[in-house]
């Protein structure tokens, strides 16, 4: 599979999928959530609305991923994943590489073969943008699947540096 960083907003990729970093509600928020329902649509929050009621009344646990159509957007598939809160003194490493391995494990049920990742949660959930990066190239280069290109999608021109440094480093 191969791995490429852009800088850019994520709801202007060209994919197959891509990830959403959501929040157990499935219900929207901000940061690129809300971009995503913002560019979307209203057909985003309605399947959302949908599996909650069918399979997620207790809300989506860290670390697991569901797929929604992507409305709008340019991709045919949003895969909706739940980056954990970054917490200090807990190692929550894997849970945060869980959520690139098993949206990948959706984007092969869907038969996506181009997946674009945001940075899951760098933002609101706090987690230190070299670890982010770090955890999410990590579980990237280790994942097994059929998807052939995903992108790491950063926000910013400061991301995208710091990116492509943690990623020659290997
Ligand atoms: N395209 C690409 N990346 C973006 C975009 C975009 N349009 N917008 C923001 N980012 P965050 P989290 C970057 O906060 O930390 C929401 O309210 C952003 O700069 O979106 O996992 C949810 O509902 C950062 O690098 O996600 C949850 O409640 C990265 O995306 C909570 O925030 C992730 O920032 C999830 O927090």
């Amino acid at each position: 599979m191969r791995i490429e960083l852009v800088q850019g907003d994520i709801t202007e990729q060209h994919v197959d999928a891509i990830v959403n970093a959501a929040n157990s509600s499935l219900l929207g928020g901000s940061g690129v959530d809300g971009a995503i329902h913002r560019r979307g649509g209203p057909a985003i929050l309605e399947e959302c609305r949908a599996l909650r009621a069918s399979r997620y009344g207790r809300g989506l646990p860290p670390g697991h991923a569901v797929a929604t159509t992507a409305g709008n957007l340019p991709a045919r598939w949003v895969i909706h994943t739940v980056g954990p809160v970054y917490r200090e003194e807990e190692d929550l490493g894997g849970i945060l590489r869980d959520c690139y391995t098993r949206s990948l494990a959706v984007a092969d049920e869907l038969g996506a073969t181009t997946v674009a990742f945001p940075l899951i949660s760098a933002g609101a959930y706090g987690w230190p943008h070299d670890d982010a990066i770090f955890q999410a190239l990590t579980a990237l280069r280790d994942a097994v699947t059929q998807v052939e290109e995903t992108r790491l999608v950063l926000f910013s021109g400061a991301l995208y540096t710091l990116a492509a440094e943690i990623a020659t480093r290997g």
